[in-house]
């Protein structure tokens, strides 16, 4: 029965307790017809999790085919006005002075300590309008309090933009089949205008995978799911599925998770984002401190972890990392069984006296076994 929360009682057994609060996005409805297993919350907002496929089989498909992602809950924070240059750039240590439109940066967002505060995809939309596509903390907050703070003549707002992500090789195929051959000069991390039911709506080539693919931003909740549909229909040539980010191929490709991998605790250096703070000739929130860390070190930084014996049990808490003389050294905040590279595989900030690559470690599963593992580069594919 559709009730008031369009079917969502279906997902009672999930454990979540669905209110307003917990907000639906334009494609909820579809992905609950589409047989969606769970949710998780993202910037307030649902984000599937599951499918009926495992992790595994839809790993497969994704390396192979296409799927559809709702990823609605990477929310915009819309900065708009005289000062949004200033005001974005005061955000973060990477230097938007030659960003052009039409391009998307990622974009390390710290606080007065370096803390990551965030790590959105930032989009330039004109000379005085951003979006900031962001990860799960409230970026909008933040920023509106900077503005007043400063009395920035900025508007900055959640816009009504719902983003879609298509991922995996087929992607350009199926979408040249709807938005037409243009699709396919897009380049990695641009994005361009096409057209839709009439409408004007952007599209970048990106995504929360390591398989090429496109996010569409959808203006306009109630184009949700006419857009699915149209995708779902013309997908069907190309075996597409319903998906969602895939933790296999994410801890594989090294793509981080804010509150998963690193929080307000951590600097973007910790975080591997030292290619984003190499020019910091402008000002920012947190420069003084960001050069001191700069200057003095650090003293943990994320690394791989390869670990070996069976699949590791789901990592739900944080697996501890010691050294063989048994000094817990890090934790494994994201971890999986590869299935391409035969072995269990793990994200973990490392203290500096082991981060070095081939260091031999040992894991503590959640099943009491502890593992033989080693510290590696990022990403593990590449490694
Ligand atoms: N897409 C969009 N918004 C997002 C995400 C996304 N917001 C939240 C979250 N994901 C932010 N985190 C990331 C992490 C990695 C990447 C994108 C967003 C990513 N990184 C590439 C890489 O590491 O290979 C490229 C980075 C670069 O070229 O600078 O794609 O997925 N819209």
């Amino acid at each position: 029965m559709v009730t008031q929360y369009g079917g969502l009682n279906k997902m009672s057994n999930s454990g979540l307790n669905m209110s307003r609060r917990i907000r639906r996005t334009p494609y909820t409805e579809k992905v609950i017809e589409a047989g969606v297993s769970g949710f998780t919350v993202v910037n307030h907002m649902l984000l599937p999790k599951s499918y009926k496929a495992t992790v595994e089989e839809d790993y497969w498909h994704l390396s192979k085919n296409t799927q559809i992602w709702d990823v609605s809950c990477q929310r915009q924070v819309q900065i708009i006005g005289e000062d949004a240059t200033e005001l974005i750039q005061l955000m973060s240590p990477r230097s938007i002075k030659d960003m052009p439109i039409g391009k998307c940066y990622y974009y390390p967002m710290i606080d007065e300590n370096a803390g990551m505060i965030n790590d959105p995809v930032l989009l330039k939309l004109s000379e005085n309008k951003y979006w900031l596509s962001v990860a799960d903390s409230d970026v909008l907050l933040w920023a509106k309090g900077l503005a007043v703070g400063r009395n920035f003549k900025v508007d900055i707002l959640e816009p009504d933009i719902f983003p879609l992500a298509i991922q995996g090789p087929k992607s350009e195929k199926l979408m040249s089949s709807i938005f037409g051959e243009k699709i396919k000069k897009l380049k990695f991390f641009h994005f361009s205008f096409f057209e839709f039911e009439g409408t004007k709506q952007i599209i970048a080539r990106s995504g929360y995978s390591k398989q090429d693919g496109f996010e569409i931003y959808l203006k306009g909740f109630n184009l949700g799911k006419k857009l699915w549909e149209t995708i779902w229909e013309a997908g069907k040539d190309f075996n597409i599925s319903p998906g969602c980010p895939n933790l296999i191929d994410r801890i594989e490709g090294g793509l981080l998770s804010y509150g998963n991998e690193f929080t307000l605790e951590n600097n973007p250096i910790e975080c591997g984002f030292d290619n984003y703070c190499n020019n910091l000739s402008h000002d920012f929130i947190g420069k003084i401190a960001l050069k001191k860390i700069l200057k003095n070190g650090i003293e943990k930084k994320i690394k791989g972890i390869t670990f070996d014996g069976s699949p590791t049990p789901s990592c739900t808490i944080p697996f501890p990392v010691y050294s063989k003389n048994r000094f817990q050294i890090g934790n494994i905040t994201s971890g999986i069984y590869s299935p391409f590279l035969k072995t269990n595989i793990g994200l973990s900030m490392v203290d500096r006296d082991y981060w070095n690559d081939g260091q031999d470690v040992i894991v503590l599963t959640p099943d009491n076994i502890e593992r033989k593992g080693k510290v590696c580069s990022l990403p593990f594919n590449y490694s």
